[in-house]
């Protein structure tokens, strides 16, 4: 029983009462860590997932759709559990989520020495604050430190690691720890005058919200400024449904794939104002064309001027800076309207109906195998969209999925892809659920994808966790088909097989496998059906090998 000797409660029980006092109810995690245990004893709902990279996707969804007001937390153990964690980690900070990873470490007089993996060392490059604690007195100022960064400024994984002989001592009480304020920082008032008058003088303006805005929950105020500017909006992949895709002013999300509306005003816009967002160069958002003005609004100085140069900067929190220039352009505009609301709205339709005729032979496709777009066609009109939160997965799936889905209420979509993990839309899925019971939370994932974390549908049946998950089976890495031409030819390397509706079922829960077009409706309404009594759903829908993808030149 050496472990046993290892771990005592007291310190655990002492993380626990934080996370408790933080809110924090449920703990997401993977065992050893006796952390899991003293939340348990705390009526913390624990959650155990098939590993780690899920789970820590899980946390980083909880956070994302709470816009950081519920924060996800994920425990694990010293050495494997902290080494096979480092993906999830790593995500959430390719895409600023704001996690809190508790990992237990090595005894303290291991946990220099090699090959110990010493997290504290590893982590520091995928979060805003990293820490190993060497005393237990230390803990509840070690959680302190790492929720006020979590809950304060640009959103990044926290990680505090805990030796497990430090779990043997005890901290003296009562606990000295109240919750991590949350508090915001405005812009600049001079620069709030200056940008506003570039936002009045520009003719043809474009507003990009990136995930700032969703964070901020700043979609009121979004709005207000496009319509008080006439101007068109769109988002990054991160900041997607922080603007009604319905409004006669949106032009769709960037991505990789985009549509035809974005590109064009894109092209001929004087000025690009973005909000809440990074513009960082990844090949999963929309390029900014050469020779526009660019207004850079945003929480963290590190991105100002980091792959875009600006004209104008704003500093602050996403919410605060829309509220100040609202009232700024207001001030300026003296009620008079700009008179290009309609115009810029009909040139909007017209380019839409354009692309989308262009597009709808796929999209109502009666092929078979069959379109991944006609899918993503009959689900988008099949789902109570203002009611579901859906997220893609790397590869064809996200581009197929984000130019057509039209999300009308904020935090209904989980854009993301700086870094790009495949299987990360399960998890997202999932973490999703966890924090909004009564939506449809979907995930839309390839073949490819579902081998990495597949397994993890056993968590979503055994911890009831009713999502929908929407596979495209093609039996290939479709998206690889261009660029491993030879390996596929002479040793079929892309080639990829499984009956994933079948393994859905061994797991306990809904699988069917769709081929015929005529069937994806019924069986996207039977799946619902099952999530309503509690039983997670895999469609698997057998689909071309589709590789086309909305983009242009
Ligand atoms: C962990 C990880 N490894 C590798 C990749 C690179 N990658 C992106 S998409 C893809 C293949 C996707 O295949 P699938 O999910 O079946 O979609 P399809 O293109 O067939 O529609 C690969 C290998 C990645 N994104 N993540
Ligand atoms: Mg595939």
């Amino acid at each position: 029983m050496v472990w046993g000797k290892l771990y005592g409660m007291k310190t655990a029980a002492v993380v626990a009462e934080i996370l408790k006092r933080e809110g924090v109810s449920f703990l997401i995690g993977y065992p050893v860590n006796p952390i899991i245990e003293a939340a348990a004893q705390a009526d913390i709902r624990t959650i155990i997932v098939r590993q780690e990279r899920t789970g820590l996707h899980m946390a980083d969804a909880v956070s994302r759709v709470t816009s950081g007001r519920r924060i996800g937390v994920f425990a694990m153990q010293h050495g494997p559990g902290a080494e096979n964690a480092f993906g999830g980690v790593a995500q959430a900070f390719g895409d600023s989520v704001p996690i809190v990873v508790l990992p237990g470490g090595y005894p303290r007089r291991l946990t220099n020495i090699p090959p110990n993996f010493n997290s504290f060392l590893n982590y520091r490059n995928i979060t805003k604050w990293c820490e190993q604690v060497t005393v237990a007195e230390a803990v509840p100022d070690a959680l302190r430190r790492a929720f006020t960064q979590v809950k304060n400024g640009r959103p990044r994984p926290v990680l505090v690691e805990i030796p497990i002989d430090v779990f043997q001592e005890e901290v003296s009480e009562p606990i000295a720890y109240t919750p991590a304020p949350r508090t915001r920082s405005g812009p600049d008032p001079k620069a709030v005058a200056e940008v506003a008058a570039a936002l009045v003088v520009a003719e043809r303006p474009v507003i990009y919200a990136g995930q700032g805005v969703h964070y901020a929950e700043a979609w009121p105020q979004l709005r207000q400024l496009a319509e008080l500017l006439e101007a068109p909006v769109t988002t990054s992949l991160e900041g997607k449904s922080a603007f009604p895709e319905t409004h006669p002013l949106s032009l769709g999300s960037g991505g990789r794939a985009i549509s035809r509306p974005l590109f064009h005003f894109l092209q001929q816009a004087d000025l690009i104002f973005g909000v809440g967002c990074s513009f960082s160069t990844t090949n999963y958002g929309v390029a900014m064309p050469k020779g526009k003005t660019i207004v850079h609004s945003t929480l963290d100085p590190a991105d100002l001027n980091k792959d875009l140069p600006a004209s104008h900067a704003l500093i602050g929190d996403a919410g605060l800076t829309l509220d100040a220039l609202v009232a700024e352009v207001r001030d300026r505009l003296k009620g008079q309207p700009r008179g290009r609301a309609d115009a810029v709205a009909r040139e909007i339709k017209s380019l839409k109906a354009e692309w989308l005729a262009q597009w709808m032979p796929k999209l109502t496709s009666a092929d078979t195998p069959l379109s991944p777009y006609r899918v993503i066609w009959d689900l988008l009109h099949t789902v109570d969209v203002a009611n579901t939160i859906i997220t893609h997965d790397a590869g064809s799936p996200r581009d197929q999925l984000s130019p057509f889905w039209e999300p009308t209420e904020p935090l209904t979509y989980i854009g993301w892809g700086k870094t790009t993990q495949l299987g990360y839309g399960l998890g997202l899925a999932m973490g999703a659920k966890l924090a909004h019971p009564d939506k449809l939370c979907v995930n839309v994932w390839g073949d490819a994808a579902i081998g990495f974390t597949g397994m993890d549908f056993e968590t979503a049946v055994r911890e009831r966790i009713p999502i929908l998950s929407v596979l495209f089976n093609n039996f290939s890495m479709a998206i690889e088909l261009k660029v491993m031409k030879v390996a596929t030819e002479k040793y079929r390397s892309t080639d990829i097989s499984g009956h994933y509706a079948d393994m859905a079922r061994a797991f306990g829960g809904w699988g069917e496998r769709v081929s015929e077009p005529g069937e994806i409706v019924p069986a996207i309404k039977r799946a619902i059906a099952k999530t309503r009594e509690g039983v997670p759903a895999l469609l698997e829908f057998l689909t071309a090998k589709e590789v086309e993808i909305s983009v242009f030149p």
